[in-house]
């Protein structure tokens, strides 16, 4: 788990970052006499990452030692906040929350989840608990402000809601990448750390890379060939693709006329979009349009890659789908060097063809009319939810590491909604721009304190690996994890012991395990595998059991040379278990157990798209998109001097024809406007946008009064750009917020 080093005093201990989905491994230099953090370094024997970190992973250093980072609940009193117990805090939210249930019902609590909960594996399993206790259909997440529209797609196609193939960027000749820019982001729905070093790779061997972007994003600069698109017309641009793809018999269908339903549906729609229909308002020529289709073709294998701006415009689940049918119409998908589905230690390995999943979406909706997905309501409607009176209304919020005032479309009016609540309970270890709004606020340990294993990103992982991290530091004793605050709400709003909560958790992933013949471990009762797995409550042993149980597990069988938890925590680096390889049809829990290439609910919005070639041809006025940038982790890692200091990044980037035209000065300020609000922002005049777009990155925005961020609020807090993103402006099929293209006015301020 850790090896000495030359002073007695200290280790080093080998874990992964969790701040975001590169899951890089590092080596934390730790003071064990005086219990701390005191460097970060990369893991050279990580099978995923190799030694690369970025700035960040140092972020966690000062993270850990934030003086404004919460240590005890905090309980508000009147305008001020007040210290108080673990049992007070619990017995407070618990009993808050029931009272609001009892008077109105379940739907009257809703509840949010943020990013930094997939980066828990805690959270991630006992969240599942909690939300079952809740009851609510009034869920909410960071996901519909992010990849939703591409598991919705993905549910459509293959069947599951994490059914999302990767691309195969260490071994493809040709990637094409839509509206990413992974050199900064590190990737996503790809964990591939060293993106540039990866990037590079695939140079050297004499791959080619296009990047499709409104602006020449860092990632676009190492490209060979980067086009402009005006924001929000993917869906039109990889429509033409198809059409030239089928056009010029450059399709390779072969294996596909097997496994898939829809083909002649997907090549009859394709039929009105050439690319010379779609250039006006795409942006793109016709001709690199067709030579885009015909590289892609010709390259021996390819891979198409589309994320955040691809999800978060008006067309994201139809772009989302259009982006697998590149890959499937080519014979790339479930392809090596194309995109391929990871198969990974804790993936279920019961025999036979895994049930079908059927579709959870539009079970019910949000009262502005939004479809339900995965068992949540977009989160563009959670303000309409509270503020639009009746008695079916929102009452209380649980939000658990979620900062949605700042990272969802119109702050402004969800900020008002959050406050006029009856009750919130927040799990969170910051005082932010959501948390101000809070009755209690309930902190967890902070990433090194905690454990964690990688339960999601290794399902979106470019390669096979399996990881364990340890704490690197031990937590002050009355801390809490938090999976032991989620276990504890779950418990309490039934009036039930957390150790009981934890008992029904394992027993019930037991029953899904072993024991019975559709299970993984058959020949194993499930009281052996229970006692195997010890006694120590929390999320290891739930783990310990999904790995034994999974495709490369011991199965409980001493002969047999599998994973368990043990095993990996025998190797402190990770398991390299190899490249990424076909999984079909096995992956596939459609009804039709095919590929369903053609879905109704995406053709029967074709229409829409049809339409956005007649409504706006040309170019629009100018539209907003966001950026992402090195030293930033959405809304809350500013806090941190080592990464916030230095210029002022929330800047507005406009192109010089633009400024020209709006009389805009680099280094000047403007008034950007949209339908919803308006804000003032530093200039900067660069000919990397697209004319006609304008970008400012997401996450700022912490000047306002009530937080307790340090750091955040004087050094550079920024302006939020969600002041102008409009819950209105969306992609209505997922009901996933449209954060990209948004309309705006510029003018000097
Ligand atoms: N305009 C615009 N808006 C965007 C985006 C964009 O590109 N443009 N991107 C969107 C995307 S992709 C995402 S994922 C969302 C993120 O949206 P959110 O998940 O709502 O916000 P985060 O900024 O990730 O804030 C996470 C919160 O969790 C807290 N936190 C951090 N770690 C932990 C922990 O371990 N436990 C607990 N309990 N709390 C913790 C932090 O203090 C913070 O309050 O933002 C979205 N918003
Ligand atoms: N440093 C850093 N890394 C992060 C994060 C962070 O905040 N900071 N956040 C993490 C999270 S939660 C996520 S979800 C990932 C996101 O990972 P990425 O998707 O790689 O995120 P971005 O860097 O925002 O890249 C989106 C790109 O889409 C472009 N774009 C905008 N609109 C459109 C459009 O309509 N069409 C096309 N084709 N392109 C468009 C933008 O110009 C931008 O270059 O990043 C993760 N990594
Ligand atoms: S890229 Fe940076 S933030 Fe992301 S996991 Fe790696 S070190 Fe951590
Ligand atoms: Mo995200």
């Amino acid at each position: 788990m850790s090896t000495a080093t030359e002073a007695a005093t200290e280790r080093v201990v080998h874990r992964s970052c969790p701040l975001c989905e590169a899951t890089c491994g590092i080596d934390v230099r730790v003071d064990i006499t005086a219990n701390r953090a005191l460097s970060v370094r990369g893991d050279e024997k990580d099978p995923l990452s190799a030694g690369y970190i970025c700035p960040k992973a140092h972020g966690l250093i000062g993270l850990q030692d934030d003086p404004d980072r919460l240590r005890r609940p905090l309980r508000r009193d009147g305008s001020t906040w007040r210290e108080i117990d673990w049992e007070e805090a619990f017995a407070f939210a618990a009993s808050g929350l029931r009272e609001i249930r009892e008077a109105h019902g379940a739907n009257a609590l809703a509840a949010y989840v943020g990013n930094p909960n997939v980066h828990d594996m805690g959270s991630m399993i006992y969240l599942r608990v909690l939300l079952r206790a809740l009851d609510t259909k009034k869920r909410f997440s960071a996901s519909s402000v992010d990849q939703l529209p591409k598991q919705l797609s993905g549910a459509l196609m293959f069947g599951g809601s994490l059914s999302i193939p990767i691309p195969d960027v260490d071994h493809t000749d040709f990637l094409l990448v839509l509206g990413a820019n992974p050199v900064v982001s590190n990737g996503s729905l790809m964990t591939a750390p060293d993106m540039r070093g990866r990037l590079r790779r695939l140079a050297e061997r004499g791959g080619k890379l296009v990047v499709v972007d409104p602006r020449r994003s860092e990632t676009a600069r190492l490209a060979d060939r980067h086009l402009f698109i005006q924001p929000g017309t993917d869906a039109l641009f990889l429509f033409s693709l198809i059409h030239v793809l089928f056009e010029e018999e450059l399709t390779d269908t072969e294996r596909l006329e097997t496994l898939c339903n829809g083909l002649d549906e997907v090549h009859a729609l394709s039929r009105e979009f050439a690319p010379e229909i779609t250039a006006d308002v795409t942006g793109i020529d016709a001709a690199d349009t067709r030579s885009v289709a015909r590289d892609f073709a010709a390259a021996r294998t390819a891979a198409c890659y589309g994320r955040i701006g691809t999800c978060t415009q008006e067309f994201g689940t139809l772009t989302s789908w259009l982006v697998d049918v590149v890959n499937a119409i080519t014979g790339n998908l479930d392809r090596e060097g194309g995109a391929l589905f990871p198969l990974t230690a804790t993936s279920s390995a019961a025999p036979g063809p895994p049930p079908v999943t059927p579709l959870a979406h539009a079970r019910w909706r949000s009262k502005s009319g939004l479809p339900e997905t995965f068992g949540e309501l977009p989160v563009a409607s959670l303000a309409g939810e509270i503020d639009s009176g009746g008695d079916d209304r929102v009452h209380a919020l649980l939000a658990v590491a979620g900062n949605p005032v700042l990272s969802t479309p119109n702050s402004a009016r969800l900020a008002k909604a959050v406050e006029s609540l009856d009750f919130f309970v927040a799990v969170d270890f910051y005082l932010n721009e959501s948390t101000r709004f809070a009755d209690i606020i309930l902190p967890p340990t902070a990433p090194l304190e905690r454990s964690h294993y990688d339960l999601v990103f290794n399902e979106l992982a470019v390669r096979n690996v399996a990881k364990y991290s340890p704490p690197a530091v031990q937590h002050e004793p009355e801390a809490r994890h938090q999976w032991q605050i989620l276990c504890e709400l779950a418990g309490r709003l039934h009036g039930a012991n957390a150790d009981v909560v934890d008992e029904l958790a394992i027993d019930s992933l037991l029953g899904s395990c072993v024991g019975r013949e559709e299970t993984a471990c058959p020949n194993v009762s499930k009281e052996d595998a229970r006692t195997a797995l010890g006694e120590e409550r929390g999320p290891e042993r739930l783990l310990d059991l999904m790995l034994r149980a999974g495709p490369y597990g011991d199965r409980f069988d001493d002969a047999r040379d599998g994973l368990s938890l043990a095993k990996l925590k025998a190797s402190p680096h990770g398991v390299d278990l190899g490249p990424l390889r076909p999984q079909l049809p096995d992956r596939l829990t459609t009804e039709s157990r095919r590929i369903e290439l053609a879905p109704q609910l995406l053709v029967d919005d074709v229409e829409r798209l049809r339409s956005r070639l007649e409504e706006r041809p040309g170019h629009p006025g100018l539209v907003l998109i966001g950026r992402r940038q090195v030293r930033t982790n959405n809304s809350w890692m500013h806090n941190i001097h080592a990464l916030a200091k230095g210029r002022d990044r929330c800047t507005l980037l406009v192109h010089p024809d633009d400024a020209r035209a709006l009389r805009l000065e680099d280094g000047g300020r403007a008034c950007v406007r949209s339908r919803v609000g308006k804000l003032v922002a530093p200039v900067v005049v660069s000919d990397e946008m697209m004319p006609g777009v304008v970008s400012l990155p997401h996450g700022f925005g912490h000047g306002t009064p009530g937080v307790r961020l340090s750091v955040a609020s004087n050094l550079a807090p920024g302006v939020n750009i969600n002041l102008l993103t409009d819950e209105t402006f969306l992609d209505p099929v997922s009901g996933n917020a449209g954060l990209s293209g948004v309309p705006v006015e510029v003018e000097p301020a």
